[in-house]
């Protein structure tokens, strides 16, 4: 048991004062008591860990080295031509140092869970790895020995696009079968063992890379990982993918995922940008959680999720990393809120629930919804939930005159970095002072992985 006070905390129902923390012996908390005394005080005010529901670890290496215009008309499908050629040079050793660095750095910025969500599984020349799993399995160890919790969320993708078309050459590394894809989940899930901050749920890449069948196959299968198992999937990106959705089938990805899919909790459907009306009241009465990444959405030009009317119809939300422009929850959120001023021409958008502040928010609801999409018990500082705990730097000048929402309004709009000071993952602190106690030799190999991969 340790016992910590809170000068101010974030609690599910927004801001607390004076609050006694207790974390008992397995990472959970035991006690959360506003109003209260004693407990080791923290540096700072203190918010849930914040999950990113999605990220392909080792696009964080290509981050700055696509912004040079390529084609005439660059876009999201030129983009993905170079992303294909870099991940053709990727080994197990550089995906494992690729991982772990971003994990660091990740859990420097308050990101305490990830979901990753792995669809390179096939050794470069397309044969399989022995085991598997082996590369899913490098992410595993990353995320373990970086200290993050982690949802591995091992895809499907079977397809080169809606009807059957066959995979291309450069995608020969993604291939698998829902009962290769199961095999490989199981083998990850051995390896969690009974590591509570390990989980494993399914995805499928997107509707393009599976069909019916498979996709019922592999929901059927995920059974064995759980009733509650996460199940993720790419939809509605990029107008284009809508377009070949409904020449396809009449419907477009999230009607069909809706209509045919059996969409609920369990779910999180990523990006869903390009929705009608009647799919975004459809999605938010699911359950199911949007997974918005707002700095990949931004970079990758793919538009604009309507937020405001997923939010009126009481839809749930997380954040995500995914190409990881960004590492920084802060500034996701702030993006997210942005974006939506943008289109509105109006300001202070996200907010309602427990406080009119957008900063908390923005917070509480994205911490929410990323714990859904993860299966992991956390997001929230309440008793039972995982002890994941973002300590904010209390003498910063931005923070130390505020209390309640106007802390959570600095952290995200001040423009102010590095106000994140200790962060701990399931009552063990990783981050300390602002520092990873292996920041220096993790940077040293990510560098080396860099020189490797550019110099191939
Ligand atoms: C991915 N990534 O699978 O890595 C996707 C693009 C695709 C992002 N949208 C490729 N960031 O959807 O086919
Ligand atoms: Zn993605």
């Amino acid at each position: 048991m340790k016992t910590y006070f809170a000068r101010e905390a974030l609690l599910p129902g927004g801001w607390a004062r004076n609050v006694r923390i207790v974390v008992d012996g397995r990472g959970d908390f035991a006690e959360v008591t506003p109003d209260a005394q004693g407990g080791e005080p923290l540096a700072g005010p203190a918010l849930p860990g914040m999950p990113s529901l999605h990220s392909h670890a080792f696009q964080r290496a290509m981050a700055g080295l696509t912004e040079t215009r390529g084609d005439l008309r660059d876009d999201f499908w030129s983009w993905r031509e170079l992303m294909y050629t870099f991940v053709a040079k990727l080994t197990p050793e550089l995906a494992f140092a690729i991982a772990r660095h971003l994990y660091v750095d990740m859990l420097k910025h308050g990101y305490t869970a990830v979901g990753e969500f792995h669809y390179v599984h096939n050794d470069i020349d397309g044969a399989p790895y022995s085991p598997a799993a082996e590369l899913g399995l490098r992410h595993l160890e990353a995320a373990r020995t970086a200290g993050i919790a982690i949802t591995m969320l091992p895809s499907l993708y079977a397809h080169a696009s809606f009807g059957r078309v066959p995979l291309l050459a450069r995608q020969r590394r993604f291939r698998s079968t829902p009962e290769i894809l199961l095999d490989m989940a199981g083998q990850i899930r051995r390896a969690c063992g009974a590591d509570p901050d390990c989980a494993v749920g399914v995805s499928a890449h997107s509707l393009r890379a599976v069909d019916p069948a498979e996709l019922a196959e592999l929901l059927a299968g995920a059974r064995s990982l759980g009733e509650n198992a996460p199940i993720h999937i790419h939809a509605a990106e990029q107008s284009r993918e809508v377009e070949s959705c409904v020449a396809w089938s009449g419907k477009r990805p999230v009607e069909w995922l809706l209509e045919s899919a059996g969409i609920d909790r369990r779910w999180c459907v990523v990006h869903a940008t390009h929705m009608t009306p009647e799919e975004t009241r459809g999605l938010a009465a699911s359950g199911a959680v949007a997974g918005l990444c707002p700095a990949t959405e931004a970079n990758l030009g793919d538009g604009i999720f309507p937020l405001l009317e997923y939010r009126a119809a009481g839809g749930c939300y997380g954040i995500g990393g995914d190409s990881h422009y960004s590492r920084d929850p802060i500034e996701e959120l702030r993006l997210l809120e942005y974006v939506q001023r943008l289109a509105h021409g109006r300001r202070n958008l996200v907010v309602g629930g427990h406080s009119a502040a957008v900063g908390t928010t923005l917070w509480l609801e994205a911490a929410a919804g990323g714990a859904q999409a993860l299966g992991r018990r956390c997001g929230r500082i309440e008793i039972g939930a995982r002890a994941d705990l973002v300590v904010l730097d209390a003498p910063r000048a931005d923070l130390s005159r505020c209390t309640g929402d106007g802390i959570a309004n600095a952290l995200i709009f001040s423009g102010s970095t590095g106000l994140v000071r200790e962060v701990a993952v399931a009552g063990r602190w990783v981050v300390r002072s602002g520092r990873h106690p292996d920041e220096e030799q993790v940077e040293r190999d990510y560098a080396g992985a860099l020189h490797e991969l550019l110099a191939a």
